[in-house]
Formats: structure tokens, sequence, C-alpha cells
């Protein structure tokens, strides 16, 4: 049987999320459930410049968030490159739900959020306005490998890409259902209408409630070549554990783009129906968070290929 529940996320901000993912799913809640609120806590923070509002802005100004999210019924909802909304999660799920369609982008995907309810505000905090401004005399796209974990990252310097961190989180619920999320404000300085794998399922998550679910952080365009978290969860259905399943996944994209490979980071992270979990990375420093009955508080170390 399945050992849950059980939730994981991206990166030492996972730990924040998964508390609030936990307090669904020690009380016998829905993975889906779980996995929403959780990813609510940094898409909520204004000081988070990675995820939802605070988030980093394109390199015309504005904050441009992808989202999306996957049941243990094969349902998903998706939506690229929305504006205006704090929980872009949300507004996936209403996709989902509400909808006859998985993905809705731009204006059109802010328009059904209007209608839903969601609220229009505004993203952009004057710290991340200020970040934008200083990147705008150079104009250097250029990111940074793991800026977003503070132990590893490399002193920022002005005029430097700053890397994204975004949050993947996948969930076993008390059922033995899996489900998972993933939500961004994408890489930082990209050009305006840029989508990266975070809200493409298959890309940026991928849920199959019979084998696992994966998800990914780094730069988006070498997942999206491979289809990643497609990838992983196919893996793992011919027998590859979660950590071999991450790192098949990583070394396709090192041997398909091996000199893009070297300058940047790519970080898959996997759950199967068992409960077992590992993650894998181009580079070091990846982390993650994971949350269970015996340990709440976990970050581990992922391992990497260089
Ligand atoms: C993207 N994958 O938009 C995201 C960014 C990210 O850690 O995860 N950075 O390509």
């Amino acid at each position: 049987g399945a050992e849950g529940p059980l939730v994981i996320s991206t990166w030492d901000f996972g730990v924040e999320a998964n508390v609030a993912a936990w307090k669904i799913l020690k009380n016998g809640g829905r993975a889906l459930d779980a996995v929403e609120q959780g990813v609510w806590v940094p898409e909520g923070d204004p000081k988070n410049q990675t995820v939802g509002m605070g988030g980093f802005p394109d390199r015309d100004g504005k904050v441009t968030l992808d989202a999306c999210i996957m049941d243990e019924n094969g349902n998903c909802g998706s939506v690229a490159a929305l504006e205006h909304i704090v929980h872009p999660i949300s507004v996936a799920r209403k996709v989902m739900e509400k909808t006859p369609h998985v993905m809705l982008v731009g204006e059109g995907a802010l328009q059904f959020a209007l209608q839903q309810g969601f609220k229009k505000e505004n993203l952009l905090t004057p710290e991340s306005e200020k970040a934008w401004k200083e990147w705008l005399k150079t104009s250097q796209y250029k990111p940074v490998i793991n800026i977003e974990n503070k132990s590893f990252a490399p002193k920022r310097l002005p005029g430097n890409q700053y890397n994204h961190d975004t949050i993947g989180m996948l969930a076993l619920d008390a059922k033995g259902n899996l489900s998972g999320a993933c939500t961004t404000s994408g890489m930082a300085f990209k050009l305006h209408g840029r989508v990266g794998d975070s809200p493409i399922i298959g890309a940026g998550l991928y849920v199959d409630n019979e084998v696992g679910g994966a998800t990914s952080t780094g730069v988006g365009e070498e997942v999206i070549r491979n289809v990643g978290s497609f990838l992983v969860v196919e893996l793992m259905r011919q027998g590859y554990s979660p950590e071999e399943a991450c790192k098949e996944a990583v070394m396709r994209i090192i041997k398909k783009k091996p000199e893009t490979a070297k300058e940047i980071q790519v970080g898959f992270l996997a759950l199967n129906k068992k409960g077992e979990y590992g993650a894998y990375a181009i580079q070091k420093g990846f982390s993650y968070a994971v949350c269970n009955d015996k340990d709440q508080k976990l970050v581990v170390k992922g391992k990497s290929y260089y």
C-alpha cells in the first residue's frame, strides 16, 4: 500500500509551503487541495521574487505568471503569462474544473480570472521594480546558476540576470492519491510573452496516479525541449526509482546540449505511488523540502551531475 501522506516541494522555501499543505494532508484531506494551499504561501509572499506577488518582471516591467495543477484523475489546468492575479494556481484549478479547456493564456486568462471573482492587483513591488531598473542598465539576459539558493548563490552583480526559482509541489494523500502544482513568475527579465516550462503539462509538471508525479525548476526552455516531467514519470513506470528517473531526464538535457547545460541549472523532483521520492539536478545546490508525519522540516540537498 501507499505510504502517505507526504508532500515534497522544490527549494528551501518549500519548507514553509509544505507546512500549509501538511495541514490538509494530516487531516485526511485531498492531495489536490494540499498542493493548491501549499503553493499559495510563496505566491502570496511579496518578499519572494520568483513566484506570484513580488515576482521579478519581464523586460518590459510586467510581472507575468505561469502555473499549472494536475489531479489524481488526470485532470489538469494551466495559465500562462497571466498578469495581475496573486494566486495563478487557483486560476489554473478553475480552468481545470470550470472549463472544457486545459490552458488559458495572457489576456484571456486574466479575463477568465476576473469573471471567476479573482481580484486585479499590482504585483510589481518596489524591490522588484528596482531590480528591473538596475537590470535595464545593461539589459543582459544571462541566468546565474542557483542564484535562488542563498547558500550557493554567487554574489548578485548589478546587471546580472537573477535566475528564477519556481515552486513545484507533489503530494500523496491518505487515500494514496497523487496531485501536483507548479507556479512561478518565470525567468526574470524574459521577453514579454515568454512562457516557460512551469505551466506546460508534461514539462514543468506531470502526475499519473498509477505511477507517480514529477516537477521541474530551472531554465524552462531545456525542460520543454525534453518534455522533462512526463519523461520522469514514464521512466518511473518502467521501474526507475524517483532519483534515477530524475537523473536520466537531466542526462538527456546534458546530452542534447552539453555546452548549454554547463551554464544553466535544471532540477527535477519526483514522487512515486509508494511514497518514495528523489531529485537530480545539472548543477550543485538544488534543494527540496519534505514533509510527512515523521519529519516536517526536512531540506534535502539533491544530487547533481556537476
Ligand atoms: C521557467 N522553470 O520559467 C522556470 C524558472 C525556474 O528556477 O524554475 N527557475 O523557466
